[in-house]
């Protein structure tokens, strides 16, 4: 039985609209979603929205509305931006659900029972923005003097009765697990900054709040409503059925990996995993803290007015192609940058010159010079390298660099076995051979179409629709579509056993033109 895979994203707060950063992460789940599922993995994919918390309520608020409505109308826009976007979520939880608010309340008794709960007085710097509690030592001054998060936002004297999470007793079971698990948080740049944080000891954690009810219910303390951390965080249970421990949950927690953005990470790698200790339950196998997108190299802000709506940019540029230029673009885990021009010029250089224009020449030839027809043929020693090559490229390499997230790098190898087809075809100049050697024309041609089929199995997970055009038109059945197919010696003869010509040529990469207010 194939070997279970779950992997979940963030849950985005829908206060807004989706942007450009929410599109990111999700694409970037979608690609290694789609990538364990090519390499023969059972995957639960799981994404959705973060509905309660004060920022919900004050943004509620401000529009005239309710937080239930609000949420309603806007999970909607996340909803349909992972639809436009191709991503293929198994599950999209919303934290308003029933089901959450059940299985929140008994991760709650859990950390209760095993005495990790305790009603105090808080005292401290809140910040709205962050949903975030911060230590003095940890605010810095804005440029009025006035106090600032760590991540720039205000921050607000609180004081109120309040739960707490003994945090504090955890610091030295999580070093334990930064130590004896490096896996567990990656990059290794990130967990170098957590562990310095946990070494400098940790306070234990405030868990609810009074001053209002956008939340779920404290058992047995219904003036309280939970910190909305403890309530999101716990969506990556809930989805499986939690509390009920068999089924969904006995099948796939703990989950591989928790993608997130490097703002959260303390979040996912602190918080997290000493609730999970706390209530008894497995750790995640992985929390992995991706960079930042900045447009033009700034963060999008409305002030700014620099806000990109990634439903457009996908709409003007190609679904696929928005795709593949953020993942060969962007070295990931680190920040990146994106504008019009530099989408363009990867797009076209390399997915419409260097592969589609590949493609389109290959099948044409094959189309008009042997009716579309796939014969057996006799290889030549350049034909088997360029075969050995391609196969390193797409069976070997890439998914190495795939399955450690390095998607830019799996990318360059791609390009190197499309390179190597474009070098092949240059010096065989199988156009010349029409006349004077059809047979070698053919055996060019074939190798080209072995070649061709390879690369776009192992690129599907990052241009799934264009890739399935591709493979649709080569006549490559649906099951055959996976890593495993790259290995399987006999698929070629069996192609030509089908007798099934090529489709007529259709482009799968358009050349993209930059409109002329921004050449
Ligand atoms: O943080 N580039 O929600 P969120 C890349 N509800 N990623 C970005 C980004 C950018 N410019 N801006 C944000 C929350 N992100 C919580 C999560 S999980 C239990 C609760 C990422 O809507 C961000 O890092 O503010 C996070 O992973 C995700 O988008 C949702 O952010």
């Amino acid at each position: 039985m194939a070997e279970p895979f779950y992997l979940t994203t963030a849950i985005s707060y829908p206060n807004g609209k989706p942007h450009i950063g929410h599109a990111y992460e999700a694409i970037a789940a979608d690609v290694i979603a789609r990538f364990q599922r090519l390499s023969g993995r059972d995957v639960r994919f799981q994404t959705g929205t973060d509905e309660h918390g004060l920022k919900m309520a004050q943004k509620a608020r401000d529009l005239g509305v309710s937080p239930q409505q609000l949420a309603d109308e806007m999970s909607q826009y996340f909803i349909d931006m992972c639809d436009a976007l191709n991503v293929s979520y198994d599950v999209f939880i919303r934290t308003t659900e029933p089901r959450h608010h059940a299985s929140t309340q008994e991760l709650w008794r859990r950390m209760e029972a095993k005495g990790d709960l305790y009603l105090d007085r808080y005292e401290g710097w809140y910040s709205v923005r962050d949903e975030a509690y911060y230590d003095e030592s940890e605010l810095v001054a804005g440029e009025g003097g006035e106090k600032l998060s760590p991540q720039g936002t205000p921050v607000e004297w609180t004081v109120e009765e309040s739960w707490f999470f003994r945090l504090s007793n955890y610091a030295e079971p999580l070093l334990a697990l930064y130590r004896d698990h490096p896996e567990f948080l990656q990059p290794d740049s990130r967990r170098n900054e957590i562990m310095r944080f946990v070494e400098g000891g940790l306070r234990d954690l405030s868990v609810s709040r009074t001053s209002f009810d956008w939340g779920i219910k404290v058992p047995g303390s219904d003036a309280h409503v939970m910190y909305v951390w403890v309530d999101a965080l716990t969506n990556y249970l809930t989805g499986l059925g939690f509390p009920d421990e068999g089924g969904h949950f006995a099948k796939w927690w703990p989950a591989d990996l928790h993608l997130i953005g490097k703002d959260i990470v303390r979040f996912h790698s602190v918080y997290w995993p000493a609730f999970l200790m706390s209530a008894g339950l497995a750790l995640p196998k992985q929390v992995y803290g991706h960079g930042f997108l900045l447009n033009r190299g700034q963060k999008e802000s409305k002030s700014l007015g620099n806000v990109t709506d990634p439903l457009a940019l996908a709409e003007r540029f190609g679904v696929d192609t928005l795709r593949y230029f953020l993942m060969r673009e962007v070295a990931f885990g680190q920040d990146g940058s994106y504008s019009p021009e530099a989408i363009v010029t990867r797009a076209n250089a390399e997915l419409a010159n260097s592969f589609g224009n590949l493609v389109q020449r290959v099948c044409s030839m094959i189309f008009k010079n042997m009716d579309g027809k796939l014969v057996g043929f006799t290889q030549v020693d350049a034909d088997a390298a360029l075969l050995t090559q391609v196969r390193d490229a797409c069976a070997v390499e890439l998914p190495r660099e795939f399955a450690a997230l390095n998607f830019s790098v799996g990318i360059e190898a791609w390009m190197r076995g499309v390179f190597a087809c474009n070098a092949y075809i240059d010096e065989q100049a199988p156009w010349g051979l029409k006349k004077t050697d059809p047979e070698r024309m053919g055996a060019v041609l074939l190798t080209l179409f072995m070649a061709i089929r390879d690369l776009t199995i192992a690129i599907s997970p990052v241009v799934p629709t264009a890739a399935g055009k591709v493979l649709d038109q080569l006549g490559i059945p649906s099951d055959e579509r996976d890593l495993s197919a790259l290995a399987d010696a006999g698929w070629y003869a069996r192609r030509v056993a089908t007798g099934e010509p090529l489709g007529t040529p259709v482009p799968a990469f358009p050349r993209l033109e930059l409109p002329a207010e921004e050449d």
